[in-house]
């Protein structure tokens, strides 16, 4: 039978919270500051850290990271081997997400930024896998920003990439939802898109918690801090979770896996999705995040099968998708009993 770790890998999997300047590895970090390094000697000083004292810390890296990603080959090789990385971990389908960022040296625009990553989607996504795309909202644009990204979203949906969703994410201790909810309203009203929002990861935007809620957002990312009024609209709508342990602990908005909110979720039926959010950053591929889970929280396999099984019903992807990939898992799982 195969070792704990080896299940995981092998485990079919879902994965819907990855940002792709997140996700890049220590590989293909080193590749792109190879490309970039004669240019801007700096880069190669840099390391991505240990541990992070605050969240706070967390958002700066992009400081660094985007310096990497800062032209359309960059973005395009960026994009083909985080899918490839996914796929060798046993991730089925996969929602990739990402904001878009322009640069007028390198004659990048948020048009072509988003236009290469679809393409590279559409052009390098390896067998075996599906991959689609959410659209991010940085809580630092602007509104004027947030409408052209869903101007962008309903573009690029229009030519037929797979853009699936929208997404509120960014530095938790700048900018509103409220100042950005137009945008998401019409991203739901014009586009159909669900969304998805990054809700509660710290006490410090609790008190956002309502205004997010009223948009009957389709899932939530973290959910780390529940009051009771929040808890409850969550459960009553059985809004599902996106669950990124590493990490919380990483960036300190959980104390410990033990103390992780996912248990609550167990406990409770909750549906939840098990995530990775940055693997780049916190060094964690999704097949450690089921071995976290079932060495903190004892799951044995059938309940880690039943997990990544049970995701399915939360991606952004018709009944035809779902039941698709429900047959690839029941495959599986006929395979490996
Ligand atoms: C909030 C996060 C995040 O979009 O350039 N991002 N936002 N909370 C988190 N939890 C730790 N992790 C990543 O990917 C990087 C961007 O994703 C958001 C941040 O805005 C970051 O700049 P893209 O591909």
């Amino acid at each position: 039978m195969a070792n704990l770790t080896d299940f995981c890998v092998q485990l079919p999997k879902i994965e819907v919270h990855a940002h792709i300047n997140g996700s890049l590895s220590p590989q293909t970090m080193r590749a792109l500051v190879a490309r970039k390094v004669d240019m801007n000697p700096e880069l190669a000083a840099f390391e991505i850290p240990d541990s992070l004292d605050r969240i706070d810390d967390f958002f700066s890296l992009f400081k660094f990271i985007y310096q990497l990603t800062d032209d359309e080959v960059s973005v395009a090789f960026a994009t083909q081997q985080i899918m490839e990385e996914f796929a060798a971990d046993g991730v089925r389908y996969l929602e990739l997400r990402t904001t878009p960022r322009a640069n007028s040296a390198k004659g990048m625009t948020k048009a072509s930024y988003i236009d290469t990553v679809l393409t590279t989607i559409a052009t390098k996504c390896p067998a075996g896998m599906l991959t689609k795309l959410i659209i991010s909202i940085d809580r630092r644009n602007t509104l004027e920003e947030a409408q052209y990204t869903v101007d962008l979203a309903l573009k690029a949906r229009e030519c037929g990439f797979p853009i699936v969703g929208v997404d509120l994410c960014g530095d938790v201790m700048k900018g509103s939802f409220e100042a950005l909810r137009p945008a998401f309203e019409r991203a739901r009203q014009q586009g159909q898109f669900p969304l998805t929002l990054h809700f509660n990861e710290v006490k410090e935007n609790m008190h956002e918690a309502p205004e997010l809620l009223s948009i009957y957002p389709e899932r939530l990312g973290h959910a780390t801090l529940l009051d009771d009024p929040s808890r409850a609209i969550i459960y009553e709508r059985a809004v599902p979770v996106e669950i990124c342990m590493t990490s919380n602990v990483f960036s300190k908005t959980v104390p410990s896996y033990e103390d992780h909110h996912v248990k609550e979720l167990l406990e409770e039926g909750h549906p939840f999705i098990l995530c990775t959010d940055d693997k780049g950053v916190f060094g964690s591929d999704l097949s450690n995040e089921y071995v976290l889970a079932a060495n903190t929280f004892g799951l044995n396999r059938e309940q880690l099968f039943e997990a990544s099984f049970k995701s399915i019903d939360a991606i952004f992807a018709n009944n035809e998708t779902k039941d698709q990939l429900r047959a690839i898992w029941g495959a599986w799982k006929n395979q490996h009993q």
